[in-house]
């Protein structure tokens, strides 16, 4: 038994968890904040077979694309963005996935 643990776009989650569940797996979602942006993004908990981890993989990368996002500098606030030179862009997503052993599981 394995659980993924995949962080995901905000934007991405509701599509990606629609698709996870379609296909059986079960999912919770935590809202949780990404530390170097410190904007909200998805993290999904799935508890799963070692042989459909690949099978969750291929799910994330259909439905999570890695996208750009302009970030407003200090020095922007207030004026806005227009003027490119005041915001940073970073390239956000797809999903950050993680695998790890799980000792145990059981519903009581
Ligand atoms: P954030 O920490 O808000 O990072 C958002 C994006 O900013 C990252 O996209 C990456 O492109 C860039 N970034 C993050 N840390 C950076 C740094 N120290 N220097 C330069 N650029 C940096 P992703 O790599 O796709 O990550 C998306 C979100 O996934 C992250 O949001 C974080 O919440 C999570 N994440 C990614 N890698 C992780 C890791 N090794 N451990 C824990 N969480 C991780």
């Amino acid at each position: 038994m394995k659980l993924v643990i995949a962080i995901v776009p905000n934007d991405d989650s509701i599509v990606a968890t629609s698709a996870l569940t379609k296909e059986g797996f079960f999912v919770t979602k935590l809202s949780t904040t990404g530390g170097f942006l410190m904007v909200g993004n998805t993290t999904l908990l799935i508890g799963t077979d070692e042989e459909k981890v690949p099978a969750i993989k291929e799910i994330l990368k259909k439905h999570c694309c890695g996208r750009k996002q302009i970030n407003p500098s200090i020095s922007s606030f207030g004026r806005g963005i227009a003027d490119g030179g005041l915001a940073e862009e970073t390239t956000v997503g797809g999903a950050t996935m993680f695998v790890l052993n799980v000792e145990s599981f059981e519903k009581i």
